[in-house]
C-alpha cells in the first residue's frame, strides 16, 4: 500500500480534538485558559530558587524510555552524551538493559553537500511516515557541530512540521569533538530511540567527506543526496561517497530543473554501473526528487522498503548488523587508547621535543613512534606498579 494511503488510513483513524489545526502534533492539545491576576500574588523570581531536576536513576531511564516518554527519552540521551566521568556507569547500565528492546527499526542514513535538501527530504518524508503510524527518530551526525554549534539547529527549523508532529523525536548531533565520540553516542542515542518505540531512525548527516563512513556504519540503508548544475557530476570527488550509497537521489528536481535533474539521473545510473555495489545482493540506482514539491517521496520509500525486504531475505541484513556492533567495539577501543595516549602525561610532557627533532631530522619517524609508545607503556607501568 502506498504511503499516502497508509497515511490516509492512520489519519481517519485517530480522533483530534476540534481546535487543533489540520497539522499540529501534540503540542495543540491544550487551550489557552485565563490567567490568574499577578497583583500582588507572585514574588519577585530571585527569591524562589527552582528546585534542580532530580537525576534520574538508570532505572528511572529504563522505564521512562521503554515506556516511550519523549522527556526521559530527552535526558537519558543527554546521559549518554555526558563526558562526565559521574554517569558513565549510569548510562553504560541504561544501554545494558534497553538493548533487548532494540535493533528493530529500520535504520537510514543521509548524506549530501551542505545545501543538498536533506533536512527539507527528512521533513516531508518524516512527515509522510507518522501520519502512516509509524514512529519516526531524526537524529544528526555533525562532527563539526562542536564548532559550528548552528547547522543542526538550522536543521530543526527546515524540520518544523516534523518536530511538532507527536509520532517524531528530533535530537541535533551531540558535540562530541572526535568523530568516533559524536558517533558513539550517536549510535548509543539510536539504540535509545529504537527502545522507546521508534520503528524508523534517519540520520543525517554533513557530506563533507567525514562522517559519511562512519554513518553507513551505523546504518542499513544509504542515501546520497545531490543536486543538478552542482559542477561535479562524473568528477571522481564522490566516487568514495558513491561507493557506500545505496540509492542516489537527485533532489530539486522542480520547475526548470526538473529535465536537468532526468538528465544527470541517467549519468549516475551510468557511472553507478562501472561501481562495486555498496551492498551485496542489491543495484544501486539513481532517483530524482523535489523534497519541496513532495514528489518523488513515496517512491524512494519504496525503494528503501524494498532494499529492507531483499536484504533481509539474503542473510544480508543480519550479518551487516553483527558487523557494524564489532566495528563499534573496535571504535571504542581505539578512541580509548588515543585518548589515553594523547592524555598521557609523560607523553605531552615529551611530545614537543620529539616533533622538533622529527622536523630538523635528528630523529626518524619509526624512531619518534617508538620512543612515543615507549614514554606511553612506561607510565602505564608506573601506574600499575603505584
Ligand atoms: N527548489 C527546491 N529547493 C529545495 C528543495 N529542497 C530543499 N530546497 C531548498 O534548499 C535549501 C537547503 O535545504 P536544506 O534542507 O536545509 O538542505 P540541507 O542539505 O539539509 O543543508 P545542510 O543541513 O546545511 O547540509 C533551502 O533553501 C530549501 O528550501 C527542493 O526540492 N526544491
Ligand atoms: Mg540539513
Amino acid at each position: 500500500m502506498s504511503l499516502d494511503n497508509q497515511a490516509a488510513l492512520h489519519r481517519d483513524g485517530a480522533k483530534r480534538p476540534e481546535w487543533t489545526p489540520e497539522d499540529g502534533g501534540a503540542e495543540f492539545a491544550s487551550r489557552v485558559m485565563d490567567g490568574v491576576s499577578a497583583e500582588g500574588a507572585l514574588l519577585p523570581r530571585a527569591e524562589h530558587p527552582v528546585p534542580k531536576r532530580r537525576e534520574l536513576t538508570a532505572a528511572d531511564c529504563v522505564s521512562g524510555v521503554l515506556s516511550g516518554s519523549r522527556t526521559i527519552l530527552s535526558r537519558a540521551i543527554t546521559l549518554v552524551e555526558s563526558n562526565l566521568p559521574v554517569h558513565a556507569e549510569t548510562s553504560s547500565r541504561v544501554i545494558k538493559e534497553i538493548l533487548p528492546h532494540t535493533g528493530k527499526s529500520t535504520r537510514v542514513g543521509i548524506t549530501g553537500v551542505p545545501g543538498a535538501g536533506k533536512s527539507t527530504f527528512i521533513d516531508v518524508l518524516g512527515n509522510r511516515l507518522c501520519e502512516a503510524g509509524h514512529k519516526v527518530a531524526v537524529l544528526a551526525v555533525d562532527p563539526s557541530s562542536s564548532v559550528t554549534k548552528g547547522s543542526i539547529l538550522g536543521d530543526k527549523t527546515r524540520m518544523e512540521r516534523l518536530s511538532r508532529h507527536r509520532n517524531a523525536f528530533i535530537r541535533p548531533s551531540p558535540s562530541g569533538g572526535t568523530l568516533g565520540g559524536v558517533t558513539r553516542k550517536s549510535r548509543e542515542t539510536m539504540l535509545l530511540c529504537e527502545a522507546a518505540g521508534y520503528d524508523v531512525i534517519l540520520v543525517e548527516t554533513v557530506g563533507v567527506g567525514q562522517s559519511e563512513a562512519a554513518v553507513r556504519s551505523m546504518v542499513d540503508f544509504f542515501l546520497l543526496m545531490v543536486i543538478t548544475g552542482a559542477g561535479d557530476e562524473l568528477q571522481g570527488i564522490k566516487k568514495g561517497v558513491m561507493e557506500l550509497a545505496d540509492a542516489i537521489l537527485i533532489n530539486k528536481a522542480d520547475g526548470n530543473n526538473a529535465l536537468k535533474a532526468n538528465t544527470t539521473r541517467a549519468e549516475y545510473d551510468r557511472i553507478l554501473h562501472f561501481l562495486r555495489p555498496a551492498t551485496e545482493g542489491w543495484e544501486t540506482k539513481a532517483h530524482t526528487c523535489s523534497a519541496a514539491a513532495g514528489s518523488g517521496i513515496g517512491e524512494i520509500w519504496g525503494v528503501i522498503e524494498n532494499f529492507m525486504k531483499t536484504v533481509k531475505a539474503s542473510g544480508v541484513f543480519a550479518e551487516r548488523r553483527k558487523q557494524q556492533t564489532l566495528s563499534w567495539v573496535y571504535t571504542m577501543v581505539e578512541d580509548y587508547i588515543k585518548q589515553k595516549f594523547y592524555g598521557c602525561e609523560a607523553v605531552a610532557k615529551e611530545r614537543s621535543s620529539v616533533e622538533s627533532r622529527v622536523t630538523s631530522g635528528a630523529l626518524s619517524a619509526t624512531e619518534a613512534a617508538s620512543e612515543l609508545i615507549g614514554l606511553y607503556e612506561g607510565s602505564l607501568a608506573r601506574a600499575r606498579t603505584g
